[in-house]
């Protein structure tokens, strides 16, 4: 059985959507961060950096969600194109640029100061990370609107729960509205948003984390902040 280390509302809620959506049976253990989870050597033996998720699989401990995610939907078949199949090098290709030039940015968003040495970061590199985001999400909503199997906004996939979990962070870093995702400019995305928070592998992940039922199109409807 899988084992998934988490805490509530980070990037291993990815994971579970994924292994929800799949079916898959899995336990999932909480990481105590307060009390140092990350940086005990048996968490690093999981994840040498001492982030979230990390997955263990029959074949071993796995970490970095790109990576995970690619190995579940391969393995089990579904949520992207396997080896081989048509759409498998585009899925690949947008799943990584979902990391390096998505989630990257998120996390510099949330940690400047592993970035600036800064510990508030300074205002460019902030505006820099915000812009890339933005950038990112254009272009993934441009693709997403072409509807290919792999990323369509009606129906479920990896790389869909990957980007539409990350927008949720967006609430962290809207100054002026911080429950404000400014959906419009991502139309197929939005509609991915609520077909997929819709689905039973959601409801049941917001469910096991406190959060509330519009997890993707409304996420300040509950009283968590995003853990990253
Ligand atoms: N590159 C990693 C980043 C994962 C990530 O963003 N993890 C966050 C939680 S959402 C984390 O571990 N934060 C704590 C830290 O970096 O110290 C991945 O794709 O899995």
């Amino acid at each position: 059985m899988y084992v998934l280390h988490f805490s509530p509302d980070t990037a291993a809620l990815i994971v579970r959507l994924v292994l929800e959506e799949l079916g898959q049976p899995y336990r999932a253990v909480p990481i105590d961060r307060a009390a140092g989870g990350l940086d005990a050597p048996g968490y690093r033996a999981l994840n040498p950096l001492g982030q979230i998720p990390a997955l263990e699989t029959p074949e071993g401990p796995i970490f970095e969600t790109a990576a995970i995610l690619a190995l579940l939907s391969e393995t089990h078949g579904a949520l992207a194109p396997r080896p081989g199949a048509p759409g498998r090098g585009d899925f690949l290709k947008w799943l990584a640029f979902t990391s390096f030039n998505l989630h990257a940015p998120l996390m510099g968003l949330f940690y400047p100061e592993r970035y600036t040495g800064s510990a508030t970061g300074n205002a460019g590199f902030l505006a820099t990370s915000r812009a890339r985001v933005e950038t990112a999400l254009a272009l993934l909503d441009a693709t997403a609107a072409g509807a290919p199997d792999w990323f369509a906004p009606d129906r479920a996939s990896a790389l869909g729960y990957y980007v539409l979990v990350l927008m949720r962070w967006l609430k962290s870093f809207a100054p002026d509205d911080p429950c404000h995702i400014d959906f419009a400019r991502y139309p197929a995305l939005a509609r991915m948003a609520l077909t997929l928070e819709a689905r039973p592998a959601a409801r049941a992940c917001a469910a096991a984390e406190g959060l509330g039922a519009a997890i993707f199109s409304a996420p300040c409807a509950d009283a968590s902040a995003p853990g990253a």
